[in-house]
């Protein structure tokens, strides 16, 4: 039976604040949608990161209810599982899935269902400081899993295997026994084996920070299409989208090199811009490329890449903060260097809110504060 695995959509951001970045996050889902409908799948699983945040822009609850119709016409059904965006992390707190009542929304109070003969799972997103939760959870899907022949675990995680010091599951973590591990959360499609199952992040399905260029210039932006049966990773295909917002990487250093700046070609993409200059002449060889380039580009995403920086992000690996985080808290427990790296993450996507109920929690478990 033929799936599509998508993940990290994102719907509703709003990067660089410009209208169009928000509506390409909704073109690349409306895409997806039609090629999901073209190929003949029978389901969909959404690993998690439908939404930008946990309470979206109208806009993108209607781009969902609208692509959620076009689906249940055609009668494919969509599992999703909450992301560590669009779940708010507080004891009560209702996600905006609960409003369309065809979307078969698993969570842990209800984490299975059966589509044929196939047996769908998942859990929303665990912080590392909620491990043992989520281990316990996976313990009982594993159990599940024994029972059927064919199974899809749906997780949002990032496993060590893929990621550096920010990771919240360790690779042989997973339980045994799915036939295909769906996961979201890391942004860069990969395929892998474990236990005799498929492993695959299809990324997100547009560019949502700069890190994610260097791949994306590789594999676009897209999502999986698997037959249940398949038991081996060169067995699912790839998909690629082509509304996605083209991004282009340049390096200046030096007017001589404006004259020779390629030309950023249709559809008007975002240029990831590198300065490599002397604080003195940023402005003037800005100013330069801006002059050439703004009728011609959406956005001009500039960063000054100082020499120092420059040696540090070597060519052959970019800049990792998660992975200074963790050799400089080396000495700490790894309790700690979870804590902090949890932190980080909730801290640079902005969700101040969250950020403190983790901290509190953190705090009131190590010294037994009593709440
Ligand atoms: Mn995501």
């Amino acid at each position: 039976m033929l799936f599509a695995h998508i993940a990290d959509t994102h719907l509703g951001y709003r990067q660089y604040n410009l209208d169009e970045r928000e509506e390409d996050f909704y073109r690349s889902f409306r895409e997806a949608v039609d090629r999901i409908i073209d190929e003949g799948c029978r389901f969909v699983v959404h690993s998690g990161d439908l939404f930008d945040e946990p309470r979206p822009h109208v806009k993108a609850l209607v781009v969902v209810r609208e692509e959620l119709e076009r689906l249940r016409e055609e009668g494919i059904k969509f599992y999703c599982i909450a992301g560590n965006h669009d779940l708010l992390m507080r004891s009560g707190a209702v996600p905006p899935h609960r409003l369309y009542p065809e979307m078969e929304f698993l969570t842990p109070k209800k984490p299975a269902r059966v589509h044929g003969d196939v047996l769908i799972a998942g859990l929303p997103y665990f912080s590392k400081l909620h491990s043992r939760v989520l281990l316990e959870r996976l313990a009982e899907l594993e159990k599940l899993a024994e029972r059927h022949r064919r199974s899809v675990l749906l997780l949002h995680q990032g496993i060590d295997r893929y990621l550096g010091v920010g990771y919240e599951l360790r690779m042989n973590e997973l339980p045994a026994g799915f036939s295909y591990y769906a996961l979201g959360h890391v942004h860069k499609p990969l395929l892998d084996s474990y236990a005799g199952g498929i492993v695959a992040y299809p990324g997100s399905t547009e560019v949502w920070r700069g890190d994610e260029i260097e791949v994306y210039e590789k594999m676009g932006k897209g999502f999986y299409l698997a037959d249940t049966e398949a038991k081996e990773p060169e067995e699912v295909e790839w998909v690629k989208l082509r509304s996605v917002r083209r991004f282009v990487k340049l390096r200046v250093s030096s007017e001589e090199e404006l004259e020779a700046l390629p030309e950023p070609g249709d559809g008007k993409p975002v240029v990831r811009l590198e300065l490599q200059c002397r604080t003195e002449s940023f402005q003037r060889l800005y100013s330069e490329v801006m002059r050439r380039l703004a009728d011609r580009v959406l956005y001009v995403d500039v960063r000054r890449l100082s020499q120092e920086e420059e040696r540090r992000a070597s060519p052959a690996k970019g800049l990792d903060v998660y992975e200074l985080l963790g050799s400089y808290l080396r000495e700490r427990s790894e309790a700690e260097r979870s804590f902090a790296a949890e932190l980080l993450r909730l801290l640079e996507d902005g969700r101040t809110e969250d950020a403190v109920k983790v901290a509190e929690e953190f705090f009131s478990r190590r010294w037994g504060g009593g709440r």
